[in-house]
């Protein structure tokens, strides 16, 4: 509604600006909530880093992956908002603006591009792979940590020895995993960790190493990894496993190697020798009948 008491209408460009600003203290004011630490992770937890001997190439391939991703965005809505603004309908416009099709420039760098980034996703992929899951160093610890239905027990192979481990109660306090089992691991030393089930369907996931891994009844799977990083950290089971899956916490402590050293003789002299083994197992039911007797394990 003008008046002549009213002021002048402001130009489009003075709320452009204000927008702009709004737009910039808002996103000051997000950002701010973030450390570094938070961005060099890519988000993910922030003890990740420098975890294992896995962490790294999984956090090189997440934030390249979001730098890539977001790159792609950043030019696709630079040229969308371009086109919106430059070939914007004018008044004077009439009838439809001069049609474009097969214009060859731009159809070779929509099929180029695309190959390009796909190629890029592709061999980082592999390497990440070739790095983690394809990891096949040779263990200087043997560890199987066997899952139960609801919790873990711990066989330091190596060491001839094991730990039991009891279910986690949750009593609703701060810090549920207190009391659960924990599972030693030296640092800077090579281990093969070997994943068996008593029952159903279990996973090994400590959310800090950015591994997660299922346990399968009548199979063994490995992670051939090395802590790096000497230090406390939370584990938990990742797939759901009946009534109590939840209190099916444990920990992990990566100890110095004397310090395992220490630990784990301390297990022999409480006189936890030898292994928890198959003879533990619920039931056979689940040994894969393709398997042939005496291979694989
Ligand atoms: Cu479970």
């Amino acid at each position: 509604m003008d008046s002549p008491n009213q002021p002048v209408r402001r130009g489009r460009g003075t709320w452009a600006k204000r927008l702009g600003v709004a737009g910039a203290l808002a996103s000051t004011v997000l950002l701010a909530g973030c450390t570094k630490e938070q961005w060099e992770v890519g988000f993910l937890p922030v003890d990740s880093k420098g975890a294992t001997s896995h962490t790294e190439h999984y956090i090189a391939l997440w934030n390249g992956g979001w730098i890539a991703a977001l790159a792609v965005g950043a030019v696709t809505w630079g040229l969308m908002l371009w086109c919106l603004v430059v070939y914007r309908r004018r008044k004077s416009d009439r009838g439809l603006p001069v049609q474009l099709q097969y214009n060859m420039p731009i159809e070779i760098l929509y099929t180029a591009l695309p190959i390009v980034l796909i190629m890029g996703f592709f061999f980082q992929t592999v390497h990440s792979l070739e790095h983690t899951i394809d990891d096949k160093t040779p263990g200087q610890e043997q560890i199987e940590v066997v899952g139960k239905q609801w919790s873990w027990d711990f066989n330091y192979m190596t060491e001839n020895v094991h730990y039991a481990g009891v279910q986690a109660n949750l009593d609703g306090t701060e810090a549920p995993g207190r009391n659960a089992p924990t599972l030693y691991l030296p640092a800077n030393r090579d281990i093969d960790l070997q994943l068996r089930s008593r029952d159903v369907i279990h996973s090994f996931w400590v959310p800090a190493f950015l591994e997660k891994r299922d346990m399968t009844p009548g199979r063994t799977e490995h992670i051939h990894f090395k802590p790096l990083k000497e230090g406390e950290y939370v584990g938990k089971c990742a797939e759901l496993c009946g009534e109590f899956h939840s209190e099916m916490l444990f920990n992990v402590k990566v100890v110095s190697y004397d310090e395992y050293k220490k630990y784990t003789a301390g297990l022999k002299a409480e006189g936890n020798e030898g292994r928890l083994g198959p003879e533990y197992d619920r039931t056979d039911w689940y040994q894969n009948p393709h398997e042939q007797k005496g291979a694989g394990e």
